[in-house]
């Protein structure tokens, strides 16, 4: 069996979730082959080597060059902040490595664009790129997207998608890169607007066609950070601007038609992590709420109008996508098995010789809406094409 030796580039908390996936998966699955952390890369060399102890990688280092230049290293996992991504997945790919990069692609149309062509270029070499949508690997929202496949809501008219988090309603939160245009591209938008765009296109099996919306940065000026803070910030004293948005709302087209809402906030006071989607059609109705992520709701309007209503059904049968790995029926699954997931399907899809969804041509796609929501903010909330990607199928 062959050995992948895995080398991640970065270490922040995505490092921390991907690393339990590296951990896991191994020793749940049956791998078709097996992979090693072989080495974990930051650029703060005794914060980069606390972490290579903390969560098991066999070396750490800081030049991520010089990483991915090494004959022993097969794929390359980029869990840094959004301005680094092109680069280092476009050099990577270039030297023969399978990538996997968190999401969103990039921080802009334009690097998306250049690493789906590089990806593309390295998969007629047999090289596997993959962006990180893990929501896509919860067995309930597989489940879901199988049931609108099979038909069951029948012809969709309205899909509704939120991302809702609370963590920057505190004025004195301080200036992280996840604030900062330059390092994170944008701000709720990207980072969980991604997440409820790619699920909506992925359940539905449909691409938005053009988007109408409104982004808002709430706090202007936050604390600038202490550089022994240990997040990437700017060093310094007093106040820095606020570059991105903390809230993004946006209606879209899908390609049939069929109209989408939706709500992407860092201050919905009370909402933690809160991903929710509900596709509604003239047959009937599906629900998923991370926040319950082991089940789905389902609502059946071919029922008898006395027996109608929306039902939870607890997806842990065997028969699910990964559960059989786990637990028996009805134990719970939890946010960070979507990661190891993602880990087994990217190692089969090297081994087997197939792109592993979601692809960066897809990552492109989203990269695309989250562009046009952008422009639509910029022209008065104007209804904006997604622009075409007709290669890019739906999944
Ligand atoms: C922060 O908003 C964050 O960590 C996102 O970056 C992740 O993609 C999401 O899964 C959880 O929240």
């Amino acid at each position: 069996m062959t050995t992948l030796r895995v080398a991640m580039i970065g270490y922040g908390f995505m490092g921390a979730a991907h690393s339990q996936g590296w951990r896991t998966a191994p020793r749940v699955f049956g791998l078709p082959a097996e992979t090693e952390m072989a080495v974990i890369v930051g650029r703060n060399a005794q914060a980069v080597g606390e972490a290579a102890r903390k969560w098991g990688w066999a070396e750490s280092a800081t030049d991520w060059r010089q990483v991915i230049a090494r004959e022993d290293i097969d794929i390359v996992d980029i869990v840094t902040p959004g301005d680094s991504h092109a680069e280092i997945a476009i050099a990577a790919l270039e030297a023969g490595k399978h990538v996997l990069c968190e999401k969103p692609l990039a921080n802009t149309v334009a690097e998306a664009e250049a690493m789906a062509d590089a990806a593309a270029t390295a998969a007629a070499r047999g090289i596997r790129a993959m962006v990180g949508f893990t929501y896509r690997r919860v067995p309930a929202v597989t489940f879901l997207r199988d049931l609108i496949a099979e038909g069951v809501v029948g012809r969709i008219s309205h899909v509704r998608a939120s991302y809702r988090q609370d963590w920057l309603v505190d004025p004195e939160m301080p200036l992280a890169w996840r604030l900062q245009k330059e390092h994170a591209g944008s701000g709720a938008l990207g980072d969980i607007g991604a997440h409820a765009i790619d699920l909506a296109q992925f359940v539905t099996g449909q691409n938005l066609q053009k988007v109408s919306g409104v982004v808002d940065t709430i706090i202007k000026e936050r604390p600038v950070l202490d550089s022994g803070s240990g997040l990437s910030g700017i060093a310094g004293a007093g106040y820095g601007p606020v570059t991105v948005d903390d809230i993004a709302i946006f209606t879209g087209r899908f390609e049939s038609g069929a109209l989408a809402s939706f709500e992407a906030s860092r201050f919905a006071t009370g909402r933690k992590n809160a991903l929710a989607i509900e596709v509604s059609g003239d047959k009937g109705a599906l629900a998923f709420d991370l926040e319950d992520l082991n089940s789905i709701q389902f609502y059946d309007r071919t029922v008898p109008a006395d027996r109608q209503g929306f039902r939870k059904i607890l997806v842990t049968e065997a028969e699910h996508p990964y559960v059989s790995a786990w637990w028996p029926a009805g134990h719970m699954l939890g946010y960070e098995h979507g990661f190891s997931h993602q880990v087994k399907d990217l190692v089969e899809g090297i081994v087997g010789g197939t792109d592993p969804h979601s692809t960066f041509a897809e990552g492109l796609r989203v990269q695309r809406v989250l562009d046009a929501v952008e422009r639509s903010s910029e022209n008065d909330s104007a209804w904006t094409s997604v622009g075409a990607d007709a290669a890019v199928p739906a999944r």
